[in-house]
């Protein structure tokens, strides 16, 4: 035997245990939603039931005066609808309407990864909300917890044939990775869910008893648009067209991720790299081959290094390609060329090819409320083709029969919505994560103060001549990066209450990451300090020239991708003003 000292190997991070003992995400879920007693559900139940698409959170904004009258925080539930490829057909429009009106608070969220979220559902109506979901051929299956989530699919149908094969490969992917379990029907559908009973041990046959070590995402980008953000993700499959236009095929990139954690430097945002390339028919086997290799390499002791960006980092990329050659039982072939052009949507009516209409409506942050809700509605009864969620947050009323376009057209009018996408270019390029009140991570408001900050800065983009130009300007109220911040050209970073760091010179493209320029910027300094180089911008640029691009020129940041792009080099002390 050896004399070295042995070193013990970390133990497994708890959440490990307790998927390995929930039986198939059963645990004590049922009990705790039928307890009386509390408006909330147990640690260990919190953690299972992201599996099933449900978040306990409560009501931020209520916390001081509830803490003070001595009563407990007023808790609520998020649900998160999965809608792969972001495609929903109007009845289920209709129905996601009346189950946020019914059970939630009377908003629905579009969310970046092309999903519905309903806020502020309170737990005795939580089973009733996710049975009318289900009802409406939706679910909230995998749409969080460490799992595959929702796949994510350029929205375009006027790319026609290519974007509707596209589409089918991301369904068969989300069909493929879709967690076996019977629990979620037992527990939501059928409540048939009894206690105790240890479920058939094969129940999982690609996960297994402990799923993954962290979430998992997919994406589907179709060149020239990049409105996925293809280099934020896990794995992604770009389409590559023949000389015919026809699909030959996908690169596939792995490793992409945006979370960190403030002042902790092993943590980082990170591009995914191009991998290789494959054919459409070779795709679901990829990215199941590719889920395996995470699920049997992640790290499983620290949940904050346990992305598959993480995996690929630490073994490199020869290595992953390597594994997932082996598991496939072939080579992937060499990445084929491609280009971006852009992060953002197309507002207002595109024409397709076959006479049917498309128009994108902007919808600041996702959030459908008040008019636009009712506007919606109104469209949603008469409209026959169907609804396409952007990974922008906004909405495609996508395949208007030609019959349909001018009541469609009359209704969007009459709920003067058929201007919203005349927007300043900086609004149209705007997007913020939910943050307060319902987010329990966040440390700064994002939803709420974007909209009011892109206004003060509206004012310095007319008054520069820029108020056409498109620049990507993203906000997040803490680092994990929801909002996919370190892809703006302008990205804030919510640090405290009313403090942001100021990320500069993303690719326009989503092609390169920002830098930090300025930690810990409270609010009120934000338009001083962009105001001049907004100035400069509209005065200096070369014909062309990206924002981005012009502060990398200007010597305000260099980005390298290298982790300490995003950590500030100064003492983290206003973590204390939380
Ligand atoms: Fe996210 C956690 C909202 C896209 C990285 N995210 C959360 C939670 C569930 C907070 C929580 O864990 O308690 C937020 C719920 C807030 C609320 O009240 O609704 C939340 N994330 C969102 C959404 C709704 C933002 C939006 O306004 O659109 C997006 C929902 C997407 C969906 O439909 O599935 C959302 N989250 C993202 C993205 C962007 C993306 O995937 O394209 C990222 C960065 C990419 C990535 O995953 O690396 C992202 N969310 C995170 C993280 C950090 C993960 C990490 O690797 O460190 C967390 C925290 C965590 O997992 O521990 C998080
Ligand atoms: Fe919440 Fe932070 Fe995500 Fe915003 S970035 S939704 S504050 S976890």
């Amino acid at each position: 035997m050896s004399n070295e000292p042995q070193t013990a190997s970390p133990p497994l991070h708890k959440n490990e245990q307790i998927k390995a003992e929930s039986r198939f995400l059963r645990g004590h879920i049922r009990e705790d939603l039928e307890d009386p007693s509390s408006g909330t559900i147990s640690e260990d139940s919190a953690q299972l039931t992201k599996f099933h698409g449900v978040y306990p959170q409560d009501d931020r904004d209520q916390r001081v005066q509830r803490r003070r009258e001595g009563k407990d925080k007023a808790y609520i539930f998020m649900a998160r609808v999965r809608v792969p490829g972001g495609v929903c057909t109007p009845q289920q429009w209709l129905a996601m309407d009346a189950v946020s009106d019914a059970y939630g608070n009377g908003t629905l969220k579009i969310t970046n990864r092309q999903s519905f979220q309903l806020h502020g559902v309170i737990k005795s109506n939580l089973r009733a909300a996710i049975r009318e979901v289900n009802r409406a051929l939706l679910d909230t299956l995998a749409a969080c917890g460490d799992v595959n989530r929702n796949v994510m699919c350029n929205p375009n149908p006027h790319l026609s044939a290519l974007h509707a094969e596209t589409l089918g490969i991301a369904r068969a992917v989300a069909e493929r990775l879709l967690p076996r379990t019977r629990a979620y029907h037992e527990l939501w559908i059928e409540d048939t869910l009894v206690a105790g009973g240890e479920p058939p041990e094969d129940e999982e046959p690609l996960y297994g008893r402990t799923y993954l070590p962290r979430k998992f995402k997919i994406v589907f980008a179709v060149p020239p648009s990049n409105d996925v953000d293809v280099f934020a993700h896990d794995l992604g499959f770009i389409a590559i067209t023949d000389e015919a236009g026809r699909l030959a095929g996908f690169d596939v990139t792995v490793g992409g991720g945006m979370g960190m954690t403030h002042g902790q430097a092993e943590t980082y945002p990170r591009l995914a790299d191009v991998l290789g390339f494959c054919r459409p028919d070779q795709v679901v086997d990829v990215a199941e081959k590719i889920v395996t290799v995470q699920r049997d390499f992640g790290d499983r002791t620290d949940r904050k290094h346990a992305r598959f960006k993480y995996t690929v980092a630490d073994r490199g990329l020869a290595w992953i390609r390597a594994e997932v050659e082996r598991r496939l039982g072939w080579e992937l072939g060499s990445p084929r060329r491609f280009e971006f052009t852009g992060t953002g949507d197309r507002y207002g009516w595109t024409e397709g090819p076959n006479g049917d209409a498309h128009f994108t409506l902007f919808i600041e942050n996702g959030r459908v409320k008040g008019p636009t809700k009712t506007a919606l509605r109104e469209i949603a009864k008469v409209h026959k083709g169907d609804f396409r969620l952007t990974p922008n947050q906004h909405l495609m009323i996508a395949s208007v029969a030609t019959a349909d376009r001018p009541r469609i057209g009359a209704l969007l009018r009459e709920h003067v919505l058929d201007g919203a996408h005349r927007a300043s270019g900086l609004r149209l390029n705007a997007m913020a994560c939910v943050a307060l009140p319902t987010c329990g991570l966040a440390l700064a408001e994002s939803e709420r103060y974007l909209p009011d900050l892109v206004t003060e800065l509206e004012a310095e983009v007319e008054a520069a001549g820029l108020r056409d130009d498109a620049i990507v300007i993203r906000m997040t109220g803490c680092p994990n990066g929801c909002g996919r911040p370190f892809l703006a050209e302008i990205g804030f970073v919510g640090k405290a209450p009313g403090k942001y760091n100021v990320y500069l010179g993303a690719a326009f493209n989503g092609t390169r990451m920002n830098a930090l320029y300025k930690p810990s910027v409270a609010a009120a300094e934000i338009v001083p300090l962009v105001r001049p180089m907004l100035r400069r911008y509209a005065m200096e640029r070369i014909p062309g020239e990206r924002f981005g691009d012009f502060a990398i020129r200007m010597g305000w940041v260099t980005p390298t991708g290298a982790p300490a792009d995003f950590h500030a080099q100064v003492a983290i002390s206003d973590t204390a003003d939380l």
